[in-house]
């Protein structure tokens, strides 16, 4: 359908937006997904779908077993034991679980045979290649962010060796060592040769941006990211504060690369649950506040995890046009809080910001998630546009499409950068 600037009438709102949400191609801003070079770091199929920590940690509401037996086992029986606590003793109604129902169905399996052995032999029979563009073209993705890590080994070793880049797969440098455990990366560093001190100096801070121009480089990182606990400050006396200060914000100014905070995670509340153990904890936005204000000619991007903490969020991004915020994150992903989440933002902020990023750690959950946000989308936009459309004002045809085009990565890209 060519975009016209005919205005659209109000009876045809519905079907418009529908039409464009639904068309409209997603850039993914963040995930934990890998360019297939990456091999075995890319995790996809049956076994990976069902042993997601958010079904992990949903599973051991029903599980009795010790948490280090269930450890203990294969990935393939712990899939068992998921799939028969939360699928088969109880009905699949959770986000989670209705995501890998919604992927199997809209990968052509038939969700209603409960045939977990014919659902592990049809995966089996794929190759990574094609389900690569299978899952791209049923999301509707464009592009994904990875996170990439110079902190994890595995990684680290792929891109020591080099490769050809698979042009949907974007890097996002990801540092939460360097920002959360100081003497531990800085050991890291000093093995990779940069010259750091555990105290750090000002021979510290350069080196310490020499290590992130280096990697910038290296993995033509479009922004730096980092994930938080509630209780960040900024600034204060901490090495955070210096290794932000002195080498990550001179880094990111003068790249011209955003720095993306995800404030609010609380690490491992139930350390037994190991990555299905985090949990949430309502943050002091003061620190990415001081930041915004503190460093105009610095680019900010933030998701946050609490749902008490995205009003003032918003308001933040409001007072802050170097503040772009994303994503429903995490505990938020849930229809009805990217409903709540997603107006709000509409009400406050436009549409200059980016309403979700996908989170997906397993390919296949591409497929679900942004089949089930562009359902909750729709909803908002109509919500919105009809509102508007009672003032008498006439949206077009093509203005409808850019704006769509901006909620699903435009509005991002602009404020990126090339
Ligand atoms: O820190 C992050 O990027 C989080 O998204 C993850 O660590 C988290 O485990 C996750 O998968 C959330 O969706
Ligand atoms: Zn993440």
């Amino acid at each position: 359908m060519k975009p016209t600037n005919e205005p659209i009438a109000v009876s045809d709102l519905a079907r418009q937006i529908q039409t464009r949400v639904d068309s409209t191609p997603i850039l993914d801003i963040h995930t934990h997904l890998y360019d297939p070079a990456f091999r075995e770091l890319l995790l996809w199929g049956i076994d990976d779908l069902l042993t997601y920590h958010y079904l992990v940690a949903e599973a051991f509401r029903y599980l009795e077993m010790p948490y280090e037996k269930f450890w203990g086992l294969s990935k393939s029986s712990q899939a068992d034991l998921i799939w028969e606590a939360l699928f088969l003793e109880h009905s699949p109604v959770s986000e989670a679980c209705r995501g890998v129902l919604t992927t199997l169905q809209l990968l052509g399996l038939d969700p209603k045979k409960r045939d977990l052995p014919a659902i592990r032999r049809w995966f089996a029979s794929q190759k990574v290649e094609d389900h690569i563009n299978r899952c791209f073209e049923l999301a509707g993705l464009s592009k994904v962010f990875m996170t990439n890590s110079p902190f994890d080994d595995v990684e680290r070793a792929v891109w020591d060796k080099a490769f050809i880049r698979d042009p949907r797969f974007e890097a996002g440098l990801r540092i939460d060592p360097l920002l959360l455990s100081w003497p531990t990366a800085a050991e890291c560093l000093l093995k990779w040769g940069y010259a750091v001190q555990p105290e750090p100096n000002a021979k510290t801070f350069d080196e310490v941006r020499r290590f992130l121009a280096d990697w910038s480089t290296r993995i033509e990182a479009k922004y730096l990211m980092v994930s938080l606990g509630p209780d960040f400050s900024f600034p204060d006396q901490s090495v955070t504060t210096k290794v932000i200060e002195h080498s990550v914000l001179p880094h990111c100014r003068e790249q011209g690369l955003p720095l993306a905070l995800m404030p609010g995670v609380r690490r491992a509340v139930n350390p037994q649950l190991r990555l299905a153990g985090d949990g949430v904890g309502l943050a002091d936005l003061s620190g990415l506040q001081n930041l915004c204000s503190g460093y105009p000619d610095v680019k900010f991007m933030a998701t946050i995890l609490a749902r008490e903490n995205q009003h003032d969020a918003c308001v933040l991004a409001r007072k802050c046009r170097n503040l772009h915020i994303f994503g429903c994150w995490w505990f938020t992903n849930v229809p009805s809080l990217v409903q709540e989440i997603t107006r709000m933002r509409l009400e406050l902020i436009g549409l200059s910001f980016t309403p979700q990023h996908s989170d997906a750690r397993i390919l296949d959950q591409v497929v679900y998630k942004w089949r089930h946000f562009r359902s909750v989308l729709t909803t908002a936009l109509v919500q919105q546009y009809t509102q508007l459309a009672e003032t008498g004002w006439q949206v077009t045809q093509a203005e409808l499409d850019r704006d769509i085009r901006d909620l699903f990565g435009g509005a991002f890209t602009r404020f990126a950068g090339p």
